[in-house]
């Protein structure tokens, strides 16, 4: 069995390796860029380094994860440096992904070269282990941030004992925590505050991440979500489904920039009655899905047979493939099918 769960196997493959890359999924969250932050930040306490990167950029507000010695690399900006990189790494480690579906373009790279030892540290449901020589998978947590962390206490550095974790590592971890669980609202394990607060103990300035990551938007991001719940919010399936819509033209009047959307989807589920929420957001090439749900109402299966997507059963994404006009009448056949069936 590939899938281990204890941390001896990762600590021994990172000890022998010296060329480390460090990958985390597209459009990158709090918990992919700090996991990727905080692995960084423990490898250098190690006496190593390591290069970090990621698909394509991620909001403003995660820069303060973004170690200044060692920034995170953008794919699509800096795609010949990273797949040099990539090419002369003997350790790739991608981290809170459930397989390589999630780099999208850059998994070819990442799976070209077949003498590379591939990690998986994450939290998904049904990962893709095939490509991968080690998998650390665990779903009884919050976050990547949060496994990370339990498997960082296993080192030998730290062996146990908090107060050896750097600063930087430990508000990287809880930045990770603080935004899977949206403000600790969900996604809650009996560890998980547990390890919240070794990390509160270790000196993490909780006030000033939250004030970092929760309030530090724009003003047209503001007026994007009054907008979207006041004219784009629609309520079908008898009072227990909403759905927004945001197309292009409306990305471009509100001045959208990456992440401004993030948190939207979880408004209407705080409508009573509201079992189900989903924000379908017009890209480039496809209409990106992002779905959340209350109780035992599952969005991953939800994800998986009608969005090309899959996640955690109350909170999944997906994309579709159709023209935006399309989308509307799309999500709501689905839904009705979904209900019909469930
Ligand atoms: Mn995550």
């Amino acid at each position: 069995m590939k899938t281990c769960k204890n941390a001896e196997q990762l600590w021994s493959l990172v000890e022998s390796s010296s060329r480390i890359v460090l990958v985390g999924h597209t459009n990158p969250d709090g918990d992919a860029i700090g996991s990727l932050s905080a692995m960084y930040y423990f490898i250098r306490q190690t006496g190593k380094s390591a290069s970090l990167m990621v698909p394509n950029s991620f909001p403003d507000f995660l820069s303060c994860l973004n170690p200044a010695e060692e920034p995170v690399l953008i794919y699509r900006n800096d795609t010949d440096v990273c797949e040099k990189l990539i090419a002369d790494a003997d350790l790739i480690i991608c981290m809170d992904m459930s397989g390589p579906k999630r780099i999208d373009e850059m998994s070819d790279a990442i799976l070209k070269n077949s003498l590379t030892k591939r990690i998986l540290i994450d939290h998904h449901l049904n990962p893709d282990v095939d490509p991968f020589d080690t998998v650390i998978s665990d779903t009884e947590v919050s976050s990547t941030c949060e496994l990370l962390l339990s498997l960082i206490l296993e080192s030998p550095v730290i062996d146990g004992d908090i107060s050896r974790l750097s600063l930087e590592c430990a508000t990287s971890i809880a930045a990770g925590m603080l935004t899977d669980t949206n403000n600790f609202s969900n996604s809650i394990f009996p560890a998980t505050l547990e390890r919240m607060s070794l990390l509160l103990r270790r000196g993490v300035d909780r006030d000033c991440l939250y004030n970092e990551i929760f309030c530090s938007y724009s003003a047209s991001r503001m007026k994007l979500m009054g907008y979207l719940l006041s004219e784009k919010m629609k309520i079908i399936q008898d009072g227990c489904v909403a759905f927004m819509i945001l197309d292009k033209s409306e990305k471009e009047k509100y001045s959208f920039r990456t992440g401004d959307s993030e948190g939207f989807v979880n408004l209407p589920l705080r409508i009573k009655g509201i079992k189900m929420s989903a924000l379908l957001t017009e890209d480039d090439e496809f209409v990106k899905v992002s779905l959340r749900s209350k109780g035992d109402l599952d969005v991953n299966r939800f994800a998986r047979e009608y969005c090309n997507g899959g996640g955690h059963r109350n909170a999944s994404g997906g994309r579709l493939y159709m023209n935006i006009s399309e989308t509307a009448a799309y999500f709501t056949e689905s839904v009705y099918d979904y209900f019909k069936k469930a």
